[in-house]
């Protein structure tokens, strides 16, 4: 049986090196004008979590698990080759990487990841929710339809949910890089479209306000590079028809504490957790404890 790195809930190589004094954190936090920016827009971007050696290991990793005869495939959560249904838009998405190889298992315990995030949550212990791995192929990668985080994440409870996206290559508008609707996350929660359907889906369930503040802009962003967004931020991203590939991967974390709203499994393949009960387990480790950052 293919080897499953759910089990271990700490770094299992030497990829990310582990905060040993409170300075090792403090280099990584956000200053103030970026944590109003977040606040104020909805995201912050142009966050450096990854070396140039790192991007190139995990897209050696990548190379190996987009394949479907992968030994280690049984353990994607989900996995679509192609997310569209159109052979001319291929969108590669799936969920569990961390359960397969080490480098994005190891990316989660990132402090340059983990510091943000914990500041952006409100300065809480940070749980991991699920990993996704977004990736467009050169001349026919398709789209992500204007969405909301959490009206996909409706089972968890309250909304203090937080996304990463870090990109594998160079992203551009060029190749289809991230766009964010800034100040959309006030919006209140709206309907949920085909992710991989229809970019301007998301258009039937907007008031003519919305649609009126309904301004994207591109978030290009250097490989290594990162952006956080609110659950709420309405964002997507175009198709690529450039001669380079898109490639990204995507952190969803929430606030320790978050309790399930659902009796059903809250990832396939995992257990439920009941209703009303905290999120927890071998499958939603602490990435961070804040008390880690004062003992550090
Ligand atoms: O990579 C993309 O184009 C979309 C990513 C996304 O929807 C997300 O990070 O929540």
């Amino acid at each position: 049986m293919y080897p499953d790195l759910s089990a271990f809930h700490a770094p299992v190589s030497d990829i990310f090196t582990r905060p040993s004094a409170a300075a090792d954190w403090k280099q990584h936090m956000l200053n103030e004008k970026q944590l109003s920016f977040f606040h104020e827009y909805g995201y912050v971007s142009g966050i450096k979590l990854l070396e140039e050696w790192q991007v190139d290991l995990l897209n050696e990793e990548l190379a190996d698990i987009v394949k479907p005869e992968h030994p280690g495939n049984g353990l994607f959560h989900e996995f679509y080759s192609n997310a569209s249904t159109d052979a001319d838009n291929v969108l590669f998405h799936a969920l569990g990487a961390w359960r397969i190889t080490k480098g994005f298992h190891d990316i989660l315990w990132n402090p340059a990841f983990l510091m943000p995030a914990s500041q952006l949550l409100g300065n809480r212990s940070v749980r991991f929710w699920h990993d996704q791995l977004f990736c467009k192929p050169a001349k026919h990668g398709g789209v992500v339809a204007w969405h909301q985080d959490y009206s996909y994440w409706t089972r968890s409870v309250p909304v203090q949910h937080l996304t990463c996206w870090v990109g594998l290559d160079d992203a551009t508008t060029e190749n289809g890089c991230l766009h964010y609707v800034p100040g959309s996350h006030r919006w209140g929660l709206l309907q949920k479209p085909e992710l991989a359907g229809e970019m301007e889906g998301l258009m039937d369930f907007l008031n003519d306000e919305q649609k009126a503040a309904f301004k994207p802009i591109p978030i290009e962003l250097k490989k290594g590079y990162a952006s956080f967004h609110h659950p709420m931020l309405v964002h997507g991203s175009y198709e690529n028809r450039s001669d380079r590939p898109r490639r990204a991967f995507v952190t969803n974390v929430f606030a320790d504490g978050t309790l399930s709203d659902a009796d059903q499994e809250l990832m396939p393949g995992t257990p439920p957790v009941p209703r009303g009960e905290k999120i927890q387990g071998r499958f939603f480790p602490l990435l961070l404890n804040v008390k880690d950052l004062e003992e550090a």
